[in-house]
């Protein structure tokens, strides 16, 4: 079955100020909808069209060399952005409960020490990736960055990550230049207002659970 750019569940301007209308719009439909559009191409004709995105993430040294790039370049942009719209729908908790909040306690000492440490994750990815909060295998909490659309799960080809994700912040120009230009800063900082903490405490719970992260439901 081909893949399917999900729908947002909530309106465009749904997140302004934070984030501007234009700018969801475009980096929903037009964004992550080329990632979708690509992935199906990618994988029309091979054996994997049966596979969930979260089984080619997970299995990427799997799939054939011939397309390995492109289902890690758009099947990773598909995975990091379903799960990212929902990491920033409006309505949910606007702080995490236990045990998010005391993995991030025993892992960074509070919150605004879980801030500082993701924010710099943000700001010293040279060029286009992601930022990423996850579980390690011994349960403890981490902070690293991405490059492109890797994401943790992809496991070492994606770098030193080594933890399941339940939070990410995409830091690609395209998702913040219309409104913050060259202030990622500003826009790393607005991120954290409008982040939906139910959605963290359910990839938490995924990640524990199942040892998948974001977008494996
Ligand atoms: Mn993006």
């Amino acid at each position: 079955m081909a893949h399917e750019l999900p729908d947002l569940g909530y309106a465009y301007d749904a997140l302004e100020p934070q984030i501007d209308a234009r700018t969801m719009e475009i980096h929903h439909s037009k964004h992550h909808n080329a990632y979708v559009t690509n992935l199906n191409a990618a994988l029309e004709g091979s054996d994997l069209s049966d596979k969930s995105i979260c089984e080619l993430v997970m299995g990427l040294s799997e799939v054939p060399e011939g397309i390995r790039g492109a289902v890690r370049n758009h099947g990773g942009g598909h995975f990091n952005h379903s799960m990212f719209w929902k990491l920033i729908a409006p309505g949910g908790a606007s702080e995490p409960s236990a045990p998010v909040a005391e993995g991030i306690k025993a892992a960074f000492g509070s919150m605004d020490g879980f801030k500082e440490a993701f924010t710099k994750a943000a700001m010293t990815r040279f060029g286009s990736g992601w930022a990423w909060l996850g579980v390690k295998d011994d349960g403890t909490f981490g902070v690293c960055s991405t490059a492109n659309q890797d994401n943790p799960m992809m496991g070492e080809i994606s770098g030193a990550c080594g933890c399941k994700p339940i939070l990410g912040l995409d830091v690609w120009e395209h998702a913040y230049y219309l409104n913050y230009q060259n202030r990622r800063p500003d826009y790393v900082a607005a991120f954290f207002n409008i982040i939906n903490w139910d959605a963290v405490n359910e990839f938490y719970e995924m990640a524990t659970s199942k040892g998948q992260g974001g977008s494996c439901d």
